[in-house]
C-alpha cells in the first residue's frame, strides 16, 4: 500500500492534501472498496439505510445561473415556475412522507437567497414538520445568521446547501454566486448549531482532480457535514448541461468510497441520479459506504425511483431503513 494513503482513513481529519485524496481514488478498485467497506463497519451498521423525502415548496424561476438546473430562470427547461406553496399542502405532504417510512422530510425552494419577508412562513413550515414527529430540512439558497437562527429555533435538524464541485471548476458551472459565498451559508448554519448536510455533483465533466478537490472542500470544512449528498448530474433537457456524456460509473462509485474514508462518520447520501442507475451499481454505492438516499417518487422536479421499487431492493439487499432520532447521534461524532 503506498505509504501516503496508509493509515489516514481511520480518523477524523480535516487537513486532507490533493495528493492523498488523488492516491485514494488511484487504488485499485477491490482494494478502494475494501477500505471503504471497512470504515464503513467501523462506523455504522452496513445493512442500514437513512431515507429523506423531498419536496420542493418554491418551484423554478430561479436567479441563479447553476448550469446544472432545471429551475434556473437562465435557462428554457420545461419546468414552470410557482409560488411558495400554502402550509396545509406542506404537512400534506409531510403526513405522506411520514406514513411511507421517511425519517426526515427535506423542503427546497428554488431561490437564490431566503428573503426575510418569507421567513416566517418557512419556520411555520418547519415548526408543523418538526411536531409531525419527522426530522426537518431545508434548502433555500443562502443563508444569514439571524435567519439560521431563527430557523434553528423553529426546530430545523439540517440546513442542505451544497459545495457542488471543486472551487476550481466552479466557475464553469456558475456564475452568479461565489464559492465564497457557500462556505459563509456553511459557517452561518453551524454557527447556530444546525446539521450540515452538503455534497455536490458528479458527472458535469469535471476531472479526477475536481472530485478530489470537492471532497477535500468538504472535508476540510472545521466540521464534517452529518449528511453528505454526492449527486449523479441529471442531464435535463434545457439545461447547458443536458447533451453531456455519462461519467464512467465505476468512478461515481470510486466518489462514494472515497467520500466514505475521507469522512467516516457521515452519512453519505447516494443522492439525485439513482434513477439513471441499474439495481447493480446502487448495490455497488452501498457496499461503498453510501447509507442515505432520497426516498419518494419525484426529487424536485425530476424523477426518483418508485417507492415499491426502492422497498424490493431493500428486501433484496437485506438492508433496513433508519429511524430517525438515531441519525442525531452522528452530531458529536463529527465534532472533532
Ligand atoms: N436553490 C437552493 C440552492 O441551490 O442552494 C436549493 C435547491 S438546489 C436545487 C439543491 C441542489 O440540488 C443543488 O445544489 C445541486 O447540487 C442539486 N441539483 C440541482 N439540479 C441537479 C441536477 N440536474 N442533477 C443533480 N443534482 C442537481
Ligand atoms: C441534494 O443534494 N440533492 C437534492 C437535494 N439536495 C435538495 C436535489 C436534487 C435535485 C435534482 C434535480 C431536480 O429534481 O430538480
Ligand atoms: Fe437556483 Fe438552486 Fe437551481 Fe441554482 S441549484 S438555479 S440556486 S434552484
Amino acid at each position: 500500500m503506498p505509504e501516503n494513503v496508509a493509515n489516514t482513513d481511520q480518523l477524523i481529519r480535516h487537513n486532507w492534501t490533493q495528493q492523498q485524496v488523488e492516491a485514494l481514488y488511484d487504488l485499485a478498485f477491490a482494494d478502494l472498496m475494501y477500505r471503504a467497506q471497512t470504515a464503513h463497519r467501523e462506523n455504522f451498521n452496513p445493512n442500514e439505510v437513512q431515507i429523506s423525502t423531498l419536496l420542493s415548496i418554491k418551484t423554478g424561476g430561479c436567479a441563479e445561473d447553476c448550469g446544472y438546473c432545471p429551475q434556473s430562470a437562465h435557462h428554457e427547461s420545461a419546468v414552470k415556475a410557482e409560488p411558495l406553496m400554502p402550509l396545509d399542502k406542506v404537512l400534506e405532504s409531510a403526513a405522506q412522507a411520514k406514513a411511507t417510512g421517511a425519517s426526515r422530510f427535506c423542503m427546497g425552494a428554488a431561490w437564490r437567497n431566503l428573503k426575510d419577508r418569507d421567513l416566517e412562513r418557512v419556520a411555520d413550515m418547519v415548526s408543523g414538520v418538526k411536531d409531525m414527529g419527522l426530522e426537518t430540512c431545508v434548502t433555500l439558497g443562502m443563508l444569514e445568521q439571524h435567519q439560521a437562527k431563527r430557523l434553528k429555533q423553529a426546530g430545523l435538524d439540517y440546513y442542505n446547501h451544497n459545495l457542488d464541485t471543486s472551487p476550481e471548476f466552479y466557475g464553469d458551472i456558475i456564475s452568479t454566486r461565489t464559492y465564497q459565498d457557500r462556505l459563509d451559508t456553511l459557517a452561518h448554519v453551524r454557527a447556530n448549531d444546525i446539521h450540515v448536510c452538503s455534497g455536490g455533483i458528479v458527472g458535469m465533466g469535471e476531472s479526477r482532480q475536481d472530485r478530489a478537490g470537492l471532497l477535500i472542500s468538504l472535508a476540510n470544512l472545521p466540521s464534517h457535514p452529518e449528511s453528505v449528498p454526492i449527486n449523479l448530474l441529471v442531464k435535463v433537457e434545457g439545461t447547458p448541461l443536458a447533451n453531456h456524456d455519462n461519467i464512467d460509473q465505476l468512478e461515481f462509485v470510486r466518489t462514494i468510497a472515497v467520500a466514505r474514508l475521507m469522512m467516516p462518520k457521515s452519512y453519505v447520501r447516494l443522492s439525485a441520479g439513482r434513477e439513471s442507475m441499474s439495481d447493480e451499481l446502487q448495490a455497488m454505492c452501498f457496499l461503498a459506504g453510501a447509507n442515505s438516499i432520497f426516498y419518494g417518487e419525484k426529487l424536485l422536479t425530476t424523477d426518483n425511483p418508485d417507492t415499491d421499487h426502492d422497498q424490493q431492493l431493500f428486501e433484496r439487499l437485506g438492508i433496513t431503513t433508519l429511524a430517525g432520532q438515531h441519525t442525531a447521534d452522528v452530531k458529536e461524532a463529527c465534532h472533532h
